[in-house]
């Protein structure tokens, strides 16, 4: 009974609106408003800003924010000395470089692929996967079938700087997904996947000439992982999530805990609710401690999003997250904020 008067009283309201002529906001919420001719590309971490560089080369001759953000992730990607993201990647257990990608476009159009080995340039061939196939996800030997098939070069991914890193592991064989804290436990200890020389996934949002988001995020996932784990970079949701009508975030970390709570798709959802990029942010971080408090406190996440007003942050669980700006008018390393 009471939904039905509900019903009924916002069906009349909708008539009186319509019959007033006037234009009732979308049901989604933030109504599509863009800004023009400020095109801005963020990006997590310091090597972010080369990253940016790339990028903005796309985005200040007026071209596509997804041309832009897929350019962008490529320089961490073919960097031997990036041991987090692609060609140089610290291995799995086993090992292996896995490789990990998502990249969504202003249109809700997305494609990842997980578990990828050999391939370089896995967000190319995320890309490919949503442009190319009527699917949004290819994994392990599929994915590189299908990069092959199309054309990417079959190639070892493992440097000897990452073998050497690896087998120094294996002696111990401690795994601690303990990813870039600022914390003096680890900055002694080069064995650790967050050691201070570490570095992380790069998820990068920008914002076109024409308003348009679009997002990429790649990563060799956590170092001497389980073989076959996959983490929050290509879930789109989690490691990255755009909407063209509020704006876009991604993260980084230690993607089991941002998985648990839908992270970027979280503060997505929060800022379509109305919190700017850093409250957003914010909240989300809260919400993974409040899943899990023990945890939180060992673990690192940080997310940064965008909104359609060009206005962009960043929170993270611990010190330490850095995330890198290109505007028009800067570029710039932030420092984020954090919890603890
Ligand atoms: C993962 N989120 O595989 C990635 C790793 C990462 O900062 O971002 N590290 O869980």
């Amino acid at each position: 009974m009471a939904s039905r008067r509900h019903f009924l009283q916002s069906s009349l309201c909708s008539s009186l609106a319509v019959l007033a002529g006037k234009k009732l906001p979308a049901q989604t919420g933030t109504p599509h408003k863009a800004v023009k001719n400020n095109p801005i590309v963020i990006s997590t971490w310091d090597f972010g800003k080369a990253a940016n560089a790339a990028a903005w080369e796309i985005l200040q001759k007026g071209g596509r924010a997804l041309d832009a953000v897929e350019a962008g992730v490529k320089i961490p990607e073919a960097d031997p000395n990036n041991q987090t993201v692609g060609y140089g990647g610290l291995p799995d257990r086993d090992g292996r470089v896995t490789l990990d990608a998502c990249i969504m476009d202003e249109h809700y159009n997305c494609g990842s692929v997980m578990c990828l080995e050999h391939i370089i340039h896995a967000i190319s061939v995320a890309r490919l996967v949503m442009e190319k196939t009527p699917h949004v996800v290819l994994v392990g030997d599929g994915a590189l079938q299908f990069a092959l098939d199309n054309g990417f070069k079959k190639e070892n991914l493992l440097t000897p700087e990452s073998e050497a890193k690896w087998k120094e592991w294996l002696k111990t064989s401690k795994y601690e997904p303990v990813m870039n804290i600022e914390n003096k436990l680890y900055k002694n200890d080069p064995s650790m996947p967050g050691g201070p020389d570490n570095h992380d996934t790069i998820g990068m949002i920008a914002m076109d000439a024409n308003g348009h988001c679009s997002g990429a995020c790649t990563t060799s996932g956590m170092a001497y992982k389980l073989r076959g784990r996959v983490g929050d970079s290509p879930i789109i949701g989690a490691g990255l999530y755009v909407d063209d009508e509020v704006g876009a975030a991604t993260s980084t970390g230690v993607g089991e805990e941002v998985i648990r709570v839908v992270g970027s798709f979280l503060v997505v959802e929060l800022m379509r609710q109305g919190l700017k990029p850093d409250a957003a942010c914010k909240k989300a971080v809260e919400r993974i401690i409040s899943r899990n408090p023990a945890k939180a406190k060992k673990v690192q996440v940080g997310f940064v999003a965008l909104n359609k007003k060009g206005e962009f942050g960043a929170y993270a669980l611990q010190k330490g997250f850095t995330y890198a700006v290109k505007t028009g008018k800067e570029e710039k390393i932030y420092r984020s904020k954090s919890i603890y």
